[in-house]
């Protein structure tokens, strides 16, 4: 039996964060398929069971279940000792850069490739929304990463896992990433980190 479990489904960019650090920290780890687009997450028994926020990722440790992926990355920082960043600086620079992640970097840009690029439901009023708080959230990081190669300096941390949840699907938003050189060539830096993969070679996309 591995040492973690996680709860994911490989559409999920928030579950990959959480693979992305235990592949990339070395965790002996296992992925337990969740099927959220088929709306398991909503069930009753879920909820009673997994996660009473009714989402994934969750992270099955020690008889505990952990959610929310930037309170994970944190937990598993922790106990690994590793990503985590050195001084109480770094750690809270850290945590400002999680924040951010979830409620502008990953949200608009999640969502939006969800209407776009998995239901396919055409162009609409939120898309356009949408659309404009993506990008103005990844302009930010991309001002950002232009003066350093990760986002809290010289080495990865656990603000890189979070932001980069997303950025390596290869379903379309509408999103031109011509214009985000840095973002790309920070990706590119993490892709070539030991232990790296794309999310769909990750975790499962269907049960078993
Ligand atoms: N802030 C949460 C977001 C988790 C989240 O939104 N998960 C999605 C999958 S990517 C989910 O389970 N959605 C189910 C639902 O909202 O019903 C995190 O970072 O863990």
């Amino acid at each position: 039996m591995a040492e973690y479990t996680l709860y994911c489904d490989a559409v999920s960019g928030n579950c990959y964060k959480v693979a992305l650090m235990l592949a990339l920290a070395g965790c002996d780890w296992r992925a337990e398929f969740v099927d959220f687009l088929a709306g398991t997450t909503r069930g009753e028994n879920y909820r009673a069971t997994v996660n009473e926020l009714g989402e994934i990722p969750v992270l099955e440790h020690a008889g505990r279940k952990l959610t929310q992926s930037g309170a994970i990355l944190t937990y598993l920082a922790q106990r690994t000792g590793k990503f985590g960043g050195q001084s109480e600086d770094e750690k809270l620079e850290i945590l400002r850069w999680i924040l951010f992640d979830n409620h502008k970097f990953t949200s608009y840009f999640a969502t939006l490739r969800f209407l776009v690029g998995i239901q396919k439901g055409g162009e609409t009023q939120v898309t356009e929304f949408l659309r404009a708080r993506a990008l103005g959230a990844w302009g930010i990081v991309e001002k950002h990463l232009a003066a350093r190669p990760f986002v809290i300096g010289a080495a990865p941390t656990i603000a890189d896992f979070s932001l980069a949840g997303y950025v390596y699907y290869p379903e379309e938003t509408g999103i031109d990433r011509a214009k985000f050189p840095n973002i790309a060539a920070w990706a590119k830096r993490i892709a070539e980190l030991p232990g790296w993969k794309p999310p769909y070679e990750m975790m499962p996309r269907k049960a078993g």
